[in-house]
């Protein structure tokens, strides 16, 4: 609006709230989904907070979410970031709301707004990434690849500075959301409450029997049960590891537990990459959700 752009000309410095107005738009962009995937933008927008922050590479200081490249042709084509225009389409919708949020804070605030607002923990999160230019895009490939097998998870999240725990607590977000073919090739939901925020993505992993499932696509798992639930590859390999399954086995016993460690991998995920200090706040900011700005 005319006010959001006025606040950039008068040297406008925000606040804490200025950024949960943002939040709370984000919130209500995610919940106005109609027929689209259960009525919710939330997985397809924490993707993109996930892809946007998970290139970087430690050894070089390159990718991650400081510069929001994704923005750029070469990278938005990655095979890795297929359908991710749509949280990107949603986002641009707020950038022109608040036109003095790069984008890169945008992307991640949306992550966890998305995060909180489905019942996951706060995360903490602070403002001050840059938006930078073509020429910073990271090469493709730095995404993990779904059909692989644990030595390939590990080279791909070490190189973020991940250890074994944060992987597997990291890939409980996919306890949200689904596969969807024309994007990734895979097909269905991990879980019977793919808008809410659980720790069932490791209870279903070990309570479920999980089967290849016979069909033309790439290679997936289902419940024999009741074949309408999925696992990738890389996240049945999460039972199949012995230092991966003792963390997803705590994590299924244990809601606090994965909510806790959840929250600080995810928190060092959206931060990959963006120099300390350009953070404005030395310490990370807890937003609130809507609700409780109701009470
Ligand atoms: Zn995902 N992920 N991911 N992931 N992911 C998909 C969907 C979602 C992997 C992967 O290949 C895929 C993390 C880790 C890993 C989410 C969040 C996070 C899809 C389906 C694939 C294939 C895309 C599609 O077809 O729409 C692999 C191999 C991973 C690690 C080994 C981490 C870490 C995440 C966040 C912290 C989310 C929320 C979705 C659901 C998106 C949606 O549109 O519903």
């Amino acid at each position: 609006s005319a006010a959001q752009s006025a606040k950039v000309a008068t040297n406008f410095v925000p606040t804490k709230e200025d950024y949960q107005k943002v939040y709370n738009r984000i919130a209500e962009v995610i919940d106005d989904a109609g027929d689209y995937d259960n009525g919710s933008f939330g997985p397809v927008v924490l993707r993109l907070a996930w892809h946007a922050s998970g290139t970087y590479d430690k050894a070089t200081g390159t990718g991650g979410s400081n510069y929001a490249t994704m923005r750029f042709h070469p990278e938005a084509l990655h095979g890795a970031n297929a359908g991710l225009h749509v949280a990107r389409e949603l986002m641009e919708k707020i950038k022109q709301e608040f036109s003095w949020i790069s984008y890169g804070d945008l992307w991640t605030l949306a992550g966890v707004a998305a995060v909180q607002e489905m019942a996951g923990p706060k995360v903490p999160w602070r403002p001050g990434r840059i938006d930078g230019f073509e020429s910073h895009v990271p090469p493709d490939g730095r995404l993990p690849d779904a059909s692989q097998g644990a030595p390939h998870i590990r080279d791909i999240f070490y190189r973020m500075g991940f250890d074994d725990q944060e992987i597997v607590a990291l890939c409980g977000a996919h306890a949200l959301g689904r596969c969807h073919t024309d994007r990734s090739g895979f097909d269905g939901p991990w879980t019977f409450s793919p808008t809410m925020f659980t720790n069932d993505y490791y209870k279903l992993l070990f309570d479920e029997k999980w089967v290849w499932r016979k069909w033309n696509g790439p290679k997936q798992l289902e419940d024999k049960k009741t074949k309408t639930l999925m696992m990738l590859p890389t996240d049945y390999v999460l039972t199949q590891d012995k230092s991966f399954k003792k963390y997803a086995k705590a994590y299924a016993d244990d809601v606090d537990l994965f909510f806790k460690d959840f929250s600080a991998a995810f928190a060092k995920l959206l931060e990959l990459g963006v120099p300390t200090q350009q953070f404005v706040a030395s310490e990370a900011w807890i937003m609130q959700t809507v609700d409780d700005q109701k009470s």
